[in-house]
């Protein structure tokens, strides 16, 4: 029976992460982000205590757990070494990974890996979820797996805020009150596959080399604000229109990039173009897109039927995923 189990989902930035300060391994940002936290697609830890450490992943399918390449292993390292600074953790721990999702999907896999990890050392550690001190040094944990898991610790829409402090200790993500419950999202799956260029990489290169980073770092800041008094004032069609705003600043700095960061294919503009037409006949849609092909539709409840004929008859073999907010990290019994 494992020491620890947690559970967490990923989440969906309608304000993008893209630059890391200086510096780069602790994941510290150089602007705030906004996101929502999926309803599904939960990764599960499983802590146990064993001879050394030991990182492994199951198949999203179901199926025998194999050890995670040593090449992968720098940033489950860096999480459990920061845990064992704050808390008396077994000296060697086995972690295994039990994603729901192929990480190949786009959605933001690591983001649901490294919070369920941060919450399981949490918990480990003698902590609660529940305590809001706790959650946020949970919240600080993840992030140093992989930046936007710090996000996944919270349910619903969730703002992390970048802080200035070089050790980090004021980066990290704080819940939103529970507003627009019935906000849908639609992924439409162009094109799974693992993207050409990783975000880690993509946002390294284009903090050296796009021209437009210096604007797109007020932008995001500017951005959050907008969504976040969208939110307070119940009002999606400002919260899309800012969200897809912001996803398009993204791709203009990436394709400002040297050499350019594509992310978007032919089928990913056609279905900005569709949401467009869409609004000009007085239908709230909107689109996000992440460092990938796949966008997601931004929408209310009534839209969806006419979301589904539509990218059905555009994209009759690219699977359709309706989406809502959903619940952040939780303690799973064993
Ligand atoms: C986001 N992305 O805010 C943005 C939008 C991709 C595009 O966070 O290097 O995997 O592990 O901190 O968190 C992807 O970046 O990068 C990401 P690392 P991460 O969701």
């Amino acid at each position: 029976m494992p020491l620890v189990r947690a559970s967490a989902a990923p989440n969906l930035a309608l304000s993008k992460y893209w630059g890391k300060r200086p510096g780069g391994a602790a994941n510290l940002p150089v602007a705030d982000s906004l996101s929502v936290t999926l309803n599904a697609f939960r990764t599960t830890v499983e802590l146990r205590a064993a001879r050394q450490d030991l990182i492994l992943w199951a198949p999203a399918a179901g199926g025998p757990t194999a050890p995670l390449p040593d090449r992968l292993l720098p940033p489950y390292t860096r999480v459990l070494a920061a845990a064992r600074r704050d808390w008396d953790l077994p000296p060697g721990l086995e972690a295994t990974f039990l994603p729901t999702l192929e990480p190949a999907q786009g959605l933001a896999g690591s983001a649901a890996a490294f919070a369920a990890f941060a919450a399981a050392l949490t918990i480990l550690g003698g902590r609660s979820l529940s305590h809001p001190e706790d959650l946020r040094r949970a919240s600080i944990l993840a992030r140093l797996g992989s930046g936007s898991a710090c996000r996944s610790l919270h349910g619903g829409f969730v703002r992390w805020q970048r802080g200035e402090l070089s050790d980090g200790s004021d980066s990290f993500a704080i819940p939103l009150p529970p507003v627009l419950p019935d906000l849908a999202l639609l992924v439409v799956l162009l094109a799974p596959g693992r993207k050409a260029t990783s975000s880690t990489e993509g946002m390294l290169r284009s903090a050296a080399t796009s021209r437009l980073f210096p604007w797109w770092i007020d932008r995001c800041n500017q951005d959050c604000d907008a969504i976040q008094a969208a939110l307070q004032a119940n009002d999606f069609a400002t919260l899309g229109h800012h969200a897809e705003a912001n996803a398009l600043a993204l791709h203009a700095v990436c394709l400002a990039s040297t050499p350019p960061l594509l992310y978007a294919t032919p089928d990913t503009l056609r279905v900005f173009q569709l949401a467009a037409d869409l609004r000009a006949q007085g239908l709230p849609v909107y689109v996000t897109l992440d460092a990938g092909p796949n966008p997601v539709l931004l929408h209310l409840p009534p839209a969806r039927a006419r979301l589904h004929s539509e990218l059905g008859a555009l994209f009759p073999q690219a699977p359709l995923l309706d989406l809502w907010p959903g619940d952040g990290a939780r303690h799973e019994p064993r």
